[in-house]
């Protein structure tokens, strides 16, 4: 069985560098993790993809063709991989890998909210897809910056309604205190809404509980899987929940 994570997540958020510490942790964890970089506007990678959609689509030509700018250019790239998932998928395949690591466009509405990122998603990941949606921890800390990526998450949820994951990037960069805040707010929701009053005492407390009902209700409330890239940590507890997803808990094929 094949599983096809998708990483997903507002610019900065460090998708590509989870997508390269995690298919590094893979690698050393002797898993067979093949990365795929979804993005034909990526500058500079910190990993070298084992299929690239940057092959296939060229943003300077699209530029020419369409006569557009390079902002106008990356959203008609974004669509135009839709037209070439046959060839993307069969280069995936080729590598007949366990585990296929997506990373995706910087900015997350260039493949969360174009039309045909969903028939990208369902192409390529066929059954065994999930999302991993990253949390920055610059904007996390706050209880505001929280519920809005919160929130954030969900609405992906609902574009493609896949199995996801939320995770915190960067754990590096924020001190302990920070980082206690943030996983007491994601285990304990009642904690979190105590500081989002205390943040903001003149929020309407009617508005904000009924915001918070329809979080719970859409399940959104999720514990975070804290990582950080330059530390390789979190990886295997991001790795034990796409086992729970995929194969209930049980390890897929370990080489
Ligand atoms: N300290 C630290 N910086 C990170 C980590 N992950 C990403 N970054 C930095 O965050 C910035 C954005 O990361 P990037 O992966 O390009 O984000 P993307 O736009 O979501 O793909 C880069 O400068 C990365 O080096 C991490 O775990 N620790
Ligand atoms: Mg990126």
């Amino acid at each position: 069985m094949i599983a096809n994570l998708f990483v997903v997540g507002p610019a900065g958020s460090g998708k590509s560098t989870f997508t390269a510490a995690f298919r590094e942790w893979m690698v050393k964890n002797e898993y067979e993790a093949i990365t795929v970089n979804l993005d034909p506007g990526a500058d500079a990678l910190p990993y070298v993809p084992d299929v690239d959609v940057r092959d296939i689509i060229d943003l300077e030509s699209v530029m020419k063709e369409y006569g557009l700018g390079p902002n106008g250019a990356q959203i008609v790239a974004a669509d135009l991989i839709a037209n070439f998932v046959e060839e993307i998928k069969s280069e995936v395949d080729s590598y007949e890998a366990d585990y296929v690591i997506y990373d995706t466009a910087g900015q997350i509405e260039l493949f969360a909210f174009r039309a045909a990122s969903k028939f990208i998603v369902d192409f390529l990941g066929e059954s065994n897809v999930m999302l991993a949606f990253l949390f920055d921890p610059a904007l996390s800390k706050s209880p505001s910056g929280y519920v809005s990526l919160l929130m954030l998450s969900s609405s992906v949820y609902f574009r493609f309604y896949k199995p996801y994951i939320n995770i915190l990037s960067k754990v590096d960069i924020i001190s302990d205190e920070e980082l206690q805040n943030i996983a007491r707010w994601s285990s304990d929701w009642d904690a979190l809404y105590l500081s989002l009053l205390k943040e903001n005492p003149s929020m309407s407390k009617e508005l904000s509980i009924e915001l918070f009902k329809a979080l719970e209700n859409i399940d959104a409330f999720r514990t975070l899987i804290p990582t950080s890239a330059r530390m390789l940590y979190g990886y295997e507890d991001v790795y034990n929940a796409i086992q729970m997803t995929f194969a209930g808990g049980e390890d897929l094929e370990k080489r």
